[in-house]
C-alpha cells in the first residue's frame, strides 16, 4: 500500500470500482450508472430465461438462471452495477410464509392476521432456506466484469411487512395500519422478528460476496411522522448498525419510498451511505439538505424511460446538472416498468457516460 493509503484507511483505493468511490465519499464524473429492476421483463433474453425456469420464485432460486439474468442488463447496457435476481419477499417465504406469484397479479401470501400468528414464523431457518441466494452471489462474483460492483438487497421491515399481512400488494395498507394502531406491541414484535432476519440475511449475502447492500422501503411514504420513525426510521437504522457491526466496510444504499421531507432524517439517523431518491424528491433541495450528508442515487422518472427521445434527454440532463456536482449515483425514481423499450435504456446509457470529466 502506498503511504496515502496508510495515512487514511478511508481513502478509496486507486483501482477501486467506480460505484464504491462514490460510496465512500468521492465524485465520479461521469457518474456510475444502475437502474432498479434492471432485470426483467422489458428484456427478451430475460422472458426466454423465465420461461424456462417455470416460476417466478423457481427462477430465484434457481442460482444458475438467477446469475444469467442478473448478467443480461450488464452484458447489454454495461452498467456500473448488478443487483442480485431475488425478491424482498424471499425472507417471509423462507420464514415459513406461504408466497406464489400469480401472472398478472404480483405477490400473494397466505396473510397473517394478527400477533397469534407470529409464533409459526421460523427466523431459525432464513439461512439454510436461503442457500440457492448466497450460491446466485458466489456465481456473480466470479463471474461479472471486474468493473461491475455486485449489490446485495433486502426489504425494510415495513415493507416486507405490509405485504405479510395485506396477502400481497396493497393500495392503502389498512389492515397493516389497523393492526399497528390497535396493537403496536404485537406489530412492534413483527417487525422486530424482521429486523433480526433482515439484519442476519444481509450480514450473510455480504459473506457470500455483495460488496453493497441496499435496503428497499418502497412502502414507507405512507405513515404519519411519528409512525415513519417508528416502523421505518428505526428498523432501518437498527439493521445498519447490525450489518455494519459484523462488516463495517459495507456501504448501504437506502431508499425510503416517499419520505418527503423525512429523508433528511433518514439521512441523519439511519448510519447509511446513500439514500436512493424517489421521483418526487425535490433536486435543488436533495442537493442542498440530503448530499452534504450522504450520497445520493436517482431519481429519472422511468416513465420517461417509456417515451425516449428529447423528453428523456433533457429530464436526464437537469439531474446530471443539479446532482452531479456532488456525490451522486444515477439511477431511476423506482423500478423500470416492464414496456420500457431497451433503445431508451441504451441511449441513456449513452447520455450519462458523455458527461466529461469536469473539476467540482
Ligand atoms: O418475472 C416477473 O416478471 C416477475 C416480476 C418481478 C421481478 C423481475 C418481481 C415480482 N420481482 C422481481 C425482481 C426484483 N424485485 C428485484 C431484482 C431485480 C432487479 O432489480 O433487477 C428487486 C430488487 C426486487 C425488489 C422488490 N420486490 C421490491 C422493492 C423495490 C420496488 O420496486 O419497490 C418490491 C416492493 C417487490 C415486491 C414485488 N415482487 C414482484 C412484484 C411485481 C412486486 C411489486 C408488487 C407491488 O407493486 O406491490
Amino acid at each position: 500500500p502506498s503511504d496515502t493509503q496508510m495515512l487514511d484507511a478511508s481513502l478509496p483505493a486507486a483501482d477501486e470500482k467506480r460505484l464504491l468511490r462514490v460510496l465512500r465519499g468521492e465524485r465520479q464524473q461521469p457518474p456510475p450508472i444502475w437502474l432498479m429492476r434492471q432485470a426483467g421483463r422489458y428484456l427478451a433474453e430475460y422472458r426466454t430465461v423465465r420461461a424456462e425456469a417455470g416460476s417466478f420464485l423457481d427462477l430465484c432460486y434457481n442460482p444458475e438462471l438467477a446469475c444469467e439474468v442478473t448478467l443480461q442488463p450488464i452484458r447489454r447496457f454495461g452498467f456500473d452495477a448488478a443487483i442480485l435476481f431475488s425478491d424482498i419477499l424471499v425472507i417471509p417465504h423462507a420464514l415459513g410464509q406461504k408466497l406464489w406469484f400469480e401472472e398478472g397479479r404480483g405477490p400473494r401470501l397466505e396473510p397473517l392476521q394478527g400477533a397469534g400468528d407470529l409464533a409459526a414464523l421460523d427466523p431459525g431457518r432464513i439461512e439454510e432456506r436461503l442457500q440457492p441466494v448466497f450460491a446466485t452471489l458466489g456465481l456473480l462474483q466470479k463471474s461479472l466484469p471486474a468493473e461491475t460492483t455486485l449489490i446485495g438487497f433486502a426489504g425494510a421491515p415495513w415493507t416486507v411487512a405490509s405485504y405479510m399481512i395485506e396477502g400481497g400488494s396493497s393500495r392503502d395498507f389498512l389492515k397493516s395500519k389497523r393492526w399497528a394502531y390497535s396493537d403496536p406491541e404485537g406489530f412492534a414484535r413483527l417487525i422486530g422478528l424482521l429486523v433480526e432476519a433482515t439484519a442476519g440475511y444481509l450480514i450473510a449475502q455480504v459473506e457470500a460476496g455483495a460488496e453493497v447492500l441496499q435496503i428497499f422501503d418502497s412502502w414507507s411514504g405512507v405513515w404519519p411522522e411519528p409512525e415513519f420513525r417508528r416502523w421505518c426510521l428505526a428498523p432501518q437504522r437498527e439493521i445498519v448498525r447490525r450489518v455494519k457491526a459484523a462488516h463495517p466496510q459495507v456501504p448501504i444504499i437506502v431508499f425510503p419510498r416517499g419520505a418527503g421531507p423525512l429523508y433528511v432524517a433518514v439521512a441523519e439517523e439511519v448510519g447509511a451511505d446513500a439514500l436512493s431518491l424517489d421521483t418526487t424528491v425535490p433536486l435543488d433541495w436533495a442537493a442542498r439538505h440530503l448530499q452534504p450528508k450522504v450520497a445520493v442515487q436517482g431519481n429519472l422518472d422511468p416513465a420517461l424511460l417509456l417515451v425516449g427521445g428529447a423528453a428523456q434527454d433533457a429530464a436526464v440532463d437537469r439531474i446530471l446538472k443539479q446532482l452531479g456536482q456532488g456525490r451522486f449515483i444515477f439511477n431511476l425514481g423506482h423500478g423500470i416498468d416492464k414496456h420500457t423499450p431497451p433503445e431508451h435504456v441504451a441511449r441513456l446509457m449513452e447520455r450519462v457516460r458523455a458527461q466529461h470529466s469536469t473539476p467540482v
